[in-house]
């Protein structure tokens, strides 16, 4: 069973928590260009409302705002014409961009909040996470009345069959990411209906029963995200993440939805395709042009045997998706570490870089948010990258990549990612023209094999090893590990005499296969050429990266 959370004007309700006088206002969060050298960056603390000069480019609406006609669409100059009073804020700034650390980390707690009672948490966007709810529920089914049950979830939940959560259903895509007036409007007596007729069906049907409980969950797990954390979000409850999804969007803000499985067809019966996903793009085009279809009931008219023969690969998990089929939604994946640490800006038109000291101005302030990641990898999962990558992209669109190992451990710092990027920069060759700017950290290893791999380097055994072999117990281990850092600190700054030694030399690199997973495939391509390996793309994975653009 399936719960999804979707937080409400997300990046609003961060400020909000951060400055009180927001509540309740019309306000938007807006993203001024950055780009500009010397321009000083705007911390988080720093007095960041917007009251004059260019206001920027809105990417975030309190409902406030938007009942006065403020959309995401608007710079902060057009919202100002609408709604006057509305407050900008911008977002802050650091190492020359934009620095969305505070809507991150704000993302993260409430991903752990939920974890705290979730057998599984899926982070799929800075504000969304689906939640596998199945352990939970069972736990009230089995500790709770089910009249109480029936109550906590009736007064706080839509049902997704009514006439008003259908109704929603029918907007498309782009007007739901608006906000539109059906989504926020509650109508308590029509909650009240449909729960009659459920709770009665429910006392027959164990599926029910379990994702009424799950809608408890929900609930109980909305109000500890607002009391804790101080942020409001929506809710979806359904028996997969596509559907859980879909009931999420129905009501919002702070409102939850249930989408009990005799109320997918009525759902999805008038739904636009491009609401669900995968169909929001070429391919859905593609689905609709072929069969004159609008909606996933219109598809499902269609014959069979048609789709089949149209869309012979995936023509089966379309018919599924369309009818909200279990099979075509994957599980909840739980939380999956990021491969790589990645950081990047463009330059288009007069911004391009046009010399090498450009690029390392530019590589410099790349590298201290990166530096800022990877210390957070660290400290919270003991882990360190091994390789580092810098990428460009020419005028002409020509794309270089290179990248070499580096040693960080636990204690590196933005002077040695600085050093190798710029070292790596330097052998990309020519630089005029640059249109973009990429850096990452990737091959994470845990920080053991990190030390270990230092010692082997230097071909002595580590502290930790050498005293496993004599017997020692732990408490001994541990009072011998001051020598040990000093002992790494002295191997960290060999290792990083001995990469820049290396990277002078200009020794083609080992290819990585987990970093070139993870480039387009042309320059994957172009990479194995260059190092004289025959592309055999279709081996290699493509992992997710997570880019911070
Ligand atoms: N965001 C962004 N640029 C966009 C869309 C979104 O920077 N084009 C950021 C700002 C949003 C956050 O992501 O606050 C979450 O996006 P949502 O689409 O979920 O929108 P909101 O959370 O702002 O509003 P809603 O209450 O409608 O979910
Ligand atoms: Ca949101
Ligand atoms: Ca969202």
């Amino acid at each position: 069973m399936v719960g999804f959370i979707d937080m409400d004007c997300f990046y609003v309700a961060v400020e909000r928590a951060r400055d009180p006088r927001l509540l309740g206002k019309p306000c938007a969060v807006v993203q001024y260009p950055t780009g500009q050298r010397g321009r000083p960056d705007l911390r988080p603390e720093d007095d960041r409302w917007r009251t004059g000069g260019p206001m920027g480019g809105i990417i975030a609406v309190s409902y406030e705002a938007r009942a006065r006609g403020v959309t995401r669409q608007m710079s902060g100059a057009e919202a100002k014409k609408v709604c006057p009073e509305v407050i900008l804020v911008q977002v802050p700034t650091a190492f020359g961009k934009a620095d969305l650390q505070i809507y991150k980390d704000a993302g993260d707690a409430v991903v752990d909040l939920l974890a705290s009672r979730c057998d599984a948490t899926e982070k799929r966007s800075v504000d969304e996470v689906a939640i596998d709810i199945t352990g939970a529920a069972e736990h009230l089914l089995a500790s709770r009345a089910a009249a109480e049950l029936g109550a906590a979830a009736s007064a706080a939940t839509h049902l997704a069959d009514s006439a008003l959560s259908v109704d929603a259903a029918k907007v498309t895509r782009s007007s739901a990411r608006q906000g539109h007036d059906k989504q926020q409007s509650r109508d308590t007596s029509e909650l009240a209906d449909g729960w009659e007729e459920v709770l009665r069906r429910a006392a027959s049907d164990p599926v029910a029963w379990r994702l009424i409980a799950g809608a408890v969950v929900v609930k109980e797990l909305r109000q500890q995200v607002e009391s804790t954390l101080g942020f409001t979000c929506s809710g979806g409850v359904a028996t997969n993440k596509v559907l859980a999804k879909l009931g999420c969007g129905l009501h919002k803000p702070n409102q939850q939805t249930l989408l009990l499985p005799h109320a997918a067809p009525v759902l999805l019966k008038d739904l636009p395709l491009d609401r669900l996903p995968g169909l929001g793009g070429d391919f859905g085009q593609a689905v609709k042009s072929r069969f004159g279809v609008q909606s996933a009931g219109e598809l499902l008219q269609v014959p069979r045997p048609d789709v089949l023969k149209q869309f012979p690969q995936r023509g089966e998990w379309l018919l599924a998706l369309a009818a909200g089929d279990d099979s075509a939604a994957e599980a909840v994946k739980d939380r999956q570490l990021v491969k790589s640490l990645s950081n990047g800006k463009t330059f288009f038109g007069e911004k391009r870089l046009r010399s090498l000291e450009e690029v390392d101005y530019w590589l410099g302030e790349l590298t201290g948010e990166l530096h800022r990641r990877y210390l957070q990898q660290v400290e919270k999962h003991q882990r360190t990258p091994s390789t580092l990558q810098v990428s460009l992209t020419l005028d002409q669109k020509e794309h270089l990549t290179r990248q070499q190992p580096i040693q960080l451990g636990s204690q590196g710092t933005p002077e040695q990612i600085l050093q190798t990027a710029k070292a790596c920069a330097r052998r990309a060759g020519a630089v005029s023209g640059v249109i973009s700017l990429g850096l990452s950290l990737s091959n994470m290893i845990p920080l053991e094999a990190s030390s270990a791999s230092l010692s082997k380097f230097f071909g002595r055994k580590s502290e930790g090893a050498a005293s496993k072999e004599k017997g020692e117990k732990p408490q001994e281990k541990a009072k011998a590990k001051p020598k040990e850092a000093n002992l790494l600190g002295a191997c960290f700054a060999r290792a990083a005499a001995a990469q820049r030694a290396s990277s002078d030399q200009q020794k083609a690199p080992e290819v990585d296969e987990g970093v070139l997973a993870e480039l387009p495939l042309n320059i994957q391509q172009e990479i194995l050429r260059e190092l004289g390996q025959e592309p055999k793309l279709k081996k290699l994975r493509c992992d997710v990266v997570e880019i911070d653009a």
